[in-house]
Order: structure tokens, then C-alpha cells, then sequence
């Protein structure tokens, strides 16, 4: 059985207490390692490793030596390719596919490309005027912020988690990385490159173990923690939120969503089918960019409907490796409970299941493991529970539309605002409706398609903060302002 330790000061140590849980296969239920749970003592040690670090060899590295090794991480994660792919199929239970073509390679990019940012960030100065004519010269020049806690979620375990620790190691700042206690196979993996390609003991820290009472709640209330950056449900950045509020610690969030598609009658059909069947199915569901309220015009309805409900029965349930397969279980049985009380309150409130609904037959060796049908439902209003809440399941609820106005009051009718994605042939349209939808990024005839330097993150109860590109030097870097009298 693999043993997964916490990763604190370039090494890979048992918690103080010998605490452990075991990590259980989606796919199957068995139990595939056992993995260290931090207790405050265990957080404590990382958080002073990250803290001197800062201190030390790290916080004297030139940016161009940062930028260095950065890159040395992405090469490395590059070179071990097979391993992060296999380690996140292991982890989520996902198809290969979505782990080769998506997932990994854009954790390697997320070193490469702040790497690239870092190096050419602009700095601003404004020459003042002063009564004695000489003048002033004010600059501004940006430093690490410090210790960042980082709690990353389980879905896009690896992407989202390098997504934080590249900005922040590419603006000087060390890290304590929270992984999922569902998904903590990549975390270990980027220690190990870690320290392969040279970084500093004490940089990249990993502690593993469950948010409340244990080591996310240890290291959010860390007073050594100077901000944490984290991706995961909107309830949870209210806990967190209220613990960064002790010492006045800055935030980045990245939330839920309850994403609206919006087809229209003019799209060019075929591709909204396959994008909208994407972002409602894709790894089974579980993307907080997902569409899970799909609404189309009223002249395309039915044959939407039928089109889409085709593709969903062509879905194959297998093991991430099964070649034969292109659809994996949810992360646990307890996610697997949430998404299937949904579907019977779905039905409870009158909606018409088009397709699937429940749990489905699977191989006798993965009738333990997680799965659930990917559904389609229509019938129901806007007030209906499956509209208002994040389901975060393979499931989307498609609704006909009349007015493009009509549209666009349903999407914005949410709580959330992460992101919407049109399918229309009248570009004029498209920017039209995406300017006015309230997230944080639209998509026009595509979907889960941005440019890693472009800004992310999400409106209302979607998120606080943009990373992306440039943005993430707000978060992972502070401003100092340095006025000289001429
Ligand atoms: P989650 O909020 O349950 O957990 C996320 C992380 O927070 C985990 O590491 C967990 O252990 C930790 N955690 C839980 N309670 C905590 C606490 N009280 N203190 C500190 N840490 C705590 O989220 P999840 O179920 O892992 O992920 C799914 C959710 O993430 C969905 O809501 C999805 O929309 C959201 N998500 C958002 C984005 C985005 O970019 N906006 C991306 C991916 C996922
Ligand atoms: O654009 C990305 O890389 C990103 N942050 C994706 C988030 C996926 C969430 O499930």
C-alpha cells in the first residue's frame, strides 16, 4: 500500500501524531493509500519552514534565478509525465484523456507562464511636481507577500493547485499547499520535483488531511500565514474567509458556480451539441465552469434535446485506462449521495428526466465505486432547486427561450457568476449578450478555452480576486511606493 506523507522543509515526514486516513479509489471504493493527516503540530512545522525559507536562500534569489527553476519545474513535470497522469487518474478516477490532453500539461504551463510574467512585468513611476521645481520622482516596485496557504479542491486537482504555486513562487513568496484529502497523489509528485530540479528547502510545502478540525483549518487560522489563496465551494470560502479576517490576511477565491450555455437558433448546431455536452459531462460533471442550466431558443428545442440525449447515451463507464471507456465516476460516495439527492428532488419538483437519472449498471469490479448517470432534465422553472443550486454533477436542465432579453435575465438569475458560455452565428449578438451576463468569463462558441495569462475568477458568490497573467501579481505581491525628492 502506498504511504503518502506531508511534504514540510524538503522532506517527506509522518505527522507528529502518526494520524492517517486511507485514500479510496472512485472507481472501485478500495482503499489505494494511506495518507498522513497534519494535526496543528504538522502545519506548524510547514509553516516555518515556508517562513524561513523567506528568510534564507530563497528570499535572496534573483528574479531571473526564479524564473529559472521555475521553468526547471515544468521541464521535470514534463519529463515525469506518466507518473502526474497517473497519479491524477488514480486520485479522481477519470478518463486518461482528460488528464493527457488538459489537466497536466496545463499544471506544467502554470510554471512556464508565470515564469514569463514575472520577467516582464512593467513597473509604474509619475514624475510630481513640487513648489521648489526640482520635483520628485515616485515608483513603485512589488514584493512577495510572504507565507501563502494554499487549499486547492479535487476536481482539477494538479491544474488548480500549480495554479496558485506558480504565481506565488514566481512572485517570491514560499508556500503551504492544503491539497483535497480526496486528491493528494500530485501534491507529493510536485515535492519530489521540487526537489529534484533544486528549490529551496522550505519553498513548497504540502500538508495533507480535511478542512474543519484539521490541517485546512489549522493552516487557515495560522497567524504565520500572512494570505491564502483557495479554489473549493462557496460555503467553505465563508469559513475561511472569517479565519483570514483574524490579522487582517488577504484572500483570493475562486467559488461555485451555476454556470447558464445559451444557444441559439442560429448557432452552428453540430458545435453546440458537442460544447454544451462537454461543459455539462466533462469529468463527469465535476468542473466549476460547467453548465448545469443550459437554455435554448425555442425553434431548436426539441432537436437540441434529442441531440444532446443522443451523445449522452453513447457514454462507455470504465476505469481511467480502459480504452474502450470515456466516462468516470464521481469522486466519493459522499459526492455520489449529494449529486443523487438532487436528481430526486429534480424529480420530486416535476421535472422531465430526458435521460439517465440514477445510478447505472457497471462491471460487477466497479459496482462499489462512485458512479451516476449523466442526465438531462427539461420542464422545470427558474425557481426550481436544481436552477438555484451547484449540483457540481454530470447533469444540466435545458430550458426553451423566446427573447434574447428573456435569456439573460434567467442566466443572470443567480446567486453565482462564474461563467456562461453562447452558441450564435451573429457575432454582433454574441458580444452583445456576453457583456452583459454577470460573470467573470464568457465564452462565444467554445468553452474551457482561455489563455492562461487572461484574468480569471469569478462575480458575486463566484469569487473574490482575478489570477491570471498579470492579475495574480495583485494577490501575490505587495505594492511598495518609494517617493525621491529631485
Ligand atoms: P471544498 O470547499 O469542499 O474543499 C476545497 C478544499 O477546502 C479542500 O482541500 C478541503 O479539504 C478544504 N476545506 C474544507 N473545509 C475547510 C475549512 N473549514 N477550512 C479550511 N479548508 C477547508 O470544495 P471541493 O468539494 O473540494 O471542490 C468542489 C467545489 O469547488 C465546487 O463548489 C466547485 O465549483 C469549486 N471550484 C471552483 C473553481 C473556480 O475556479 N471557481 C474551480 C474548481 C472548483
Ligand atoms: O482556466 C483554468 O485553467 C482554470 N482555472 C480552470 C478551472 C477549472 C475548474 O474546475
Amino acid at each position: 500500500m502506498k504511504q503518502i506523507n506531508h511534504f514540510i522543509n524538503g522532506e517527506f515526514v509522518l505527522s507528529a501524531d502518526n494520524k492517517q486516513f486511507g485514500k479510496r479509489s472512485p472507481v472501485d471504493h478500495r482503499i489505494i493509500a494511506q495518507i498522513s493527516e497534519a494535526g496543528k503540530v504538522d502545519v506548524d512545522l510547514a509553516v516555518k519552514a515556508a517562513r524561513t525559507a523567506l528568510k534564507g536562500e530563497w528570499g535572496q534569489f534573483t528574479m531571473e534565478q526564479r524564473v529559472d527553476i521555475l521553468y526547471g519545474v515544468a521541464d521535470e513535470i514534463t519529463r515525469r509525465f506518466d507518473d502526474f497522469v497517473e497519479a491524477e487518474m488514480a486520485d479522481t478516477g477519470q478518463p486518461k484523456a482528460v488528464m493527457t490532453h488538459a489537466f497536466i500539461p496545463r499544471g506544467a504551463a502554470n510554471f512556464k507562464i508565470f515564469a514569463d510574467v514575472i520577467k516582464n512585468v512593467p513597473s509604474e513611476s509619475f514624475q510630481t511636481t513640487t513648489p521648489d521645481g526640482l520635483g520628485a520622482l515616485n515608483y513603485s516596485i512589488r514584493v512577495p507577500k510572504g507565507v501563502i496557504g494554499v487549499i486547492s479542491p479535487w476536481n482539477a486537482p494538479f491544474l488548480l493547485m500549480t495554479w496558485k504555486v506558480g504565481p506565488a513562487l514566481a512572485c517570491g513568496n514560499t508556500v503551504v499547499v492544503k491539497p483535497s484529502e480526496e486528491t493528494p497523489l500530485t501534491a507529493t509528485l510536485l515535492g519530489e520535483v521540487m526537489n529534484t530540479v533544486g528549490v529551496p528547502k522550505g519553498v513548497f510545502n504540502v500538508v495533507h488531511g480535511f478542512g474543519p478540525d484539521s490541517a485546512g483549518e489549522f493552516l487557515t487560522h495560522h497567524s504565520n500565514v500572512d494570505a491564502i489563496t483557495f479554489t473549493g465551494e462557496t460555503c467553505t470560502g465563508t469559513a475561511i474567509m472569517k479565519a483570514a479576517s483574524e490579522g487582517m490576511r488577504d484572500v483570493s477565491f475562486e467559488l461555485g458556480g451555476k454556470n447558464a450555455g445559451i444557444v441559439f437558433a442560429d448557432s452552428d448546431f453540430d458545435k453546440a451539441v458537442d460544447g454544451i455536452y462537454r461543459s455539462s459531462f466533462l469529468n463527469s460533471g465535476q468542473v466549476c465552469l460547467g453548465t448545469e442550466r443550459v437554455y435554448v431558443e425555442r425553434p431548436i428545442f426539441e432537436k437540441f434535446v434529442a441531440a444532446l440525449k443522443k451523445k449522452v447515451e453513447q457514454v462507455r463507464y470504465g476505469r481511467p485506462d480502459d480504452k474502450e471507456a470515456n466516462y468516470g465516476p464521481l469522486i466519493s460516495h459522499e459526492h455520489q449521495a449529494k449529486v443523487l439527492s438532487y436528481y430526486e428532488k429534480a424529480v420530486e419538483e416535476g421535472a422531465t428526466v430526458v435521460i439517465g437519472g440514477g445510478v447505472p449498471t457497471v462491471p460487477d469490479e466497479l459496482k462499489h465505486g462512485a458512479w451516476v448517470e449523466p442526465t438531462i432534465w427539461t420542464g422545470l422553472g427558474e425557481n426550481a432547486t436544481i436552477m438555484k443550486e451547484e449540483i457540481f454533477g454530470p447533469c444540466c436542465h435545458i430550458t426553451p427561450f423566446d427573447e434574447e432579453q428573456q435569456v439573460i435575465n434567467w442566466a443572470n438569475d443567480t446567486k453565482y457568476g462564474l461563467s456562461t458560455t453562447i452558441w450564435t452565428g451573429d457575432l454582433s449578438r454574441a458580444h452583445r449578450v456576453a457583456a452583459k451576463i454577470e460573470v467573470g468569463i464568457s465564452w462565444i462558441n467554445s468553452w474551457f478555452l482561455r489563455d492562461l495569462r487572461t484574468a480569471f475568477g469569478g462575480s458575486k458568490q463566484s469569487g473574490i480576486g482575478r489570477e491570471g497573467g498579470v492579475h495574480s501579481l495583485e494577490f501575490y505581491t505587495e505594492t511598495r511606493n518609494i517617493c525621491v525628492k529631485l
